[in-house]
C-alpha cells in the first residue's frame, strides 16, 4: 500500500459503523469510487485525483497526523482520544459531517436519581477511552481508578472488574441490554473530515481545497 505520491490520499473506516456513510459522501460529493489494490486495503476516485486508503479507525489519526493520507473521515472520540495522547495537535479538524453521531457515557447499574458523580470517588471504571474519561475525572476532581478495555466493555460489571463503565451510547439498547443506566455525558461525537497539519504541496493543497469545498456542499444541503 505505497501511496501514489501524485494523488490524494484519504483515510477511511474500512468496515465498520463510519464506513457505508463515508463513501456515500464522498459519491454524493460527485465521486466516482472503484475498488483497487490487494485486499481492498484501497479505493480510487476514477475522475478526482484521490485514493481512499480503507484502515480501521483508530489508525486514520495517525495516518492523518503522519501525513500518509493528507485527509480523513473519523470519528472525533478517535480523534480526540488521540490527539490527548500526543504533544503536539498534528490534525485539524475540518468539518462535521453530521453522521455517527454518539455520547461517550458513564453508566453503571443503579438509577440516575441515586447518582451523584461524587459516587464515582475511588471506584473502577472500565473504558476503551481511558484519556477522555481520566480529563473528565480530572477536570472533576474525582480520583477514579480508570480500567482499559478493548471491547465489550458493557460486560465489566457482571464480571467484577469494575463497578462503572465508560463506553459509547447511540439508541441505549446495549446498556439497557446489561441492566445498566447511562448517569454522566462525557464526551459528545459525530464523524469529522480532518486534515493533516504537515505541509501539503501546492498542486496537492488545491486538490484538497476542492474536494473541501464538494463535501461542504453535500453537508450543507443535507442540513
Ligand atoms: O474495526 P474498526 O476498529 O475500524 O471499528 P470499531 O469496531 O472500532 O468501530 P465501530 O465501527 O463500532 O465504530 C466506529 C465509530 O462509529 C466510533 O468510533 C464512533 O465514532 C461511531 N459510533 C456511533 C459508534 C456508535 N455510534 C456506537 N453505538 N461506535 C460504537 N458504538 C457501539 C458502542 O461501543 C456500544 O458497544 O455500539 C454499542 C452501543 O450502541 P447502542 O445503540 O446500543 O447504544
Ligand atoms: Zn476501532
Amino acid at each position: 500500500m505505497s501511496p501514489d505520491r501524485n494523488r490524494l490520499h484519504l483515510a477511511i473506516q474500512k468496515s465498520g459503523r463510519l464506513s457505508e456513510q463515508s463513501r456515500d459522501l464522498l459519491k454524493g460529493a460527485g465521486l466516482k469510487l472503484s475498488q483497487s489494490g490487494k485486499n481492498h486495503l484501497a479505493a480510487r476516485a476514477e475522475n478526482f485525483p484521490l485514493d481512499l486508503m480503507l484502515v480501521r479507525d483508530d489508525d486514520i489519526p495517525t495516518f492523518v497526523a503522519d501525513g500518509v493520507c493528507e485527509l480523513g473521515i473519523v470519528g472525533q472520540n478517535v480523534l480526540e482520544e488521540y490527539a490527548l495522547g500526543q504533544p503536539e495537535r498534528r490534525i485539524e479538524e475540518l468539518l462535521r459531517l453530521g453522521f455517527g453521531r454518539c455520547s461517550l457515557r458513564i453508566a453503571g447499574p443503579e438509577s440516575a436519581d441515586e447518582f451523584a458523580l461524587d459516587r464515582l470517588q475511588g471506584q473502577r471504571i472500565a473504558t476503551s477511552y481511558p484519556r477522555l474519561l481520566g480529563r473528565f475525572l480530572e477536570q472533576r476532581g474525582i480520583d477514579a481508578e480508570v480500567v482499559t478495555m478493548r471491547g465489550a466493555v458493557e460486560l465489566a460489571p457482571r464480571l467484577g472488574i469494575a463497578g462503572y463503565i465508560c463506553d459509547l451510547v447511540s439508541t441505549g439498547a446495549t446498556l439497557e441490554a446489561n441492566g445498566l443506566t447511562a448517569l454522566a455525558d462525557v464526551f459528545d461525537s459525530e464523524a469529522v473530515l480532518i486534515r493533516t497539519r504537515r505541509p501539503i504541496d501546492g498542486a496537492h493543497a488545491e486538490k484538497a481545497d476542492a474536494l473541501l469545498t464538494r463535501i461542504e456542499g453535500v453537508i450543507a444541503t443535507a442540513e
